[in-house]
């Protein structure tokens, strides 16, 4: 139709030559932003995890038709239209193409691609650099994991990581629910146990909730690598208002969390092999390695700000 796609790695649709991977970073670009406002949304499914995006498409009034279920999902009640995959397939065998074909239709979704290619571009340069960061994390599950692997990642910063860094080759499940954090452990192993090699990438309090899933996993011959990002506590919260406005201390104690545990131990603890990485490579190295195994990667919360300021800040200086 010549409509832009704007694709999260749960989606299945992110490598489509047609989508915009990296929507959630372009839509911090206030010139980008408020020159590409939408007149009307047509979603499938439920709603990226991007906040940006949700309330870009709130501010602009535009209405939502949305496309698949389950029931409707209206968290900004902007939708306006709900049907099904099988209404929009019977439409177009009814003769409707929107814009197809049209120079405005071309253009506007040209005008996507084109600053998401810069986007991208710059991202990917960033994200080689030797240093492991949580948006590294990301960039790397995408982009190495093995072609038959299935990637599971958690609810708080790893789903978001993988829509905003991961690229166009980002593509995972997740338990979206209600933002949980919790049974990401049980999942994963679920999804190992159907005999495909799974990748998960989950935080250290998600994992904490959930470590409970390995108990007995030696019993089982799965194929399961988990990434824990190490940072200590609830590495979402540092991008709230309260991370700078509450004493440090107040902080730390209510949203931060810290706690602590040894995770490797805990993962030893179930008979499972775990190794910490320290940069990119050896995150790359330890990946290729079948499991089940974890692999701990260290990082700092109030760091991680900055590692994702810097990087919406070189894409807003690339595109201009
Ligand atoms: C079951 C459940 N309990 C509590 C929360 C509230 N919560 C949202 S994000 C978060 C922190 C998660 O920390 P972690 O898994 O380490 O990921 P990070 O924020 O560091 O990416 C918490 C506790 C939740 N979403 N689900």
């Amino acid at each position: 139709t010549g409509w832009p796609i704007l694709a999260d790695p749960l989606s299945g649709v992110r490598s489509d030559v047609r989508s915009v991977a990296n929507f959630d970073v372009l839509l911090r670009h206030e010139g980008f932003a408020n020159s590409h406002v939408p007149q009307a949304v047509l979603r499938f499914g439920r709603p990226p995890a991007s906040k940006v995006l949700s309330m870009w498409v709130k501010n602009s009034g535009a209405p939502v038709i949305q496309v698949g279920g389950p029931g409707v999902i209206d968290p900004d009640r902007n939708v306006v239209v709900h049907c099904s995959a099988d209404d929009v397939d019977a439409a177009i065998a009814q003769g409707f193409t929107g814009a197809t074909g049209s120079r405005w239709a071309e253009s506007w979704r040209t005008s996507w691609l084109e600053v998401d290619a810069i986007a991208e571009q710059t991202l990917s340069e960033l994200l080689l650099a030797p240093e492991l960061s949580e948006p590294t994390v990301a960039r790397v599950v995408a982009d190495a994991a093995p072609s038959n692997a299935r990637v599971v990642v958690s609810s708080s910063m790893p789903v978001r990581d993988l829509e905003w860094f991961g690229g166009r080759r980002a593509a995972a499940h997740s338990n979206r629910g209600a933002n949980g954090i919790d049974g990401v452990m049980s999942t994963s192993l679920g999804l190992a146990l159907t005999g495909v090699p799974v990748i998960a990438v989950i935080g250290d309090l998600a994992f904490v909730h959930d470590s409970n899933a390995l108990w007995g996993i030696g019993a089982h011959d799965v194929d399961l690598r988990i990434i824990v990002i190490d940072n200590d506590g609830g590495g979402i919260f540092s991008f709230l208002p309260q991370a700078s406005e509450l004493p440090s201390a107040e902080f730390e104690r209510l949203f931060g969390t810290p706690h602590g545990t040894d995770l490797c131990a805990v993962a030893a603890a179930h008979g499972v092999e775990a190794v910490s990485v320290q940069d990119r490579d050896e995150l790359i190295r330890e990946l290729a390695i079948p499991g089940p195994r974890m692999i701990r990667v260290p990082s700092n919360r109030r760091r991680n700000v900055a590692v994702h300021e810097l990087l919406v800040d070189e894409v807003r200086k690339a595109i201009g």
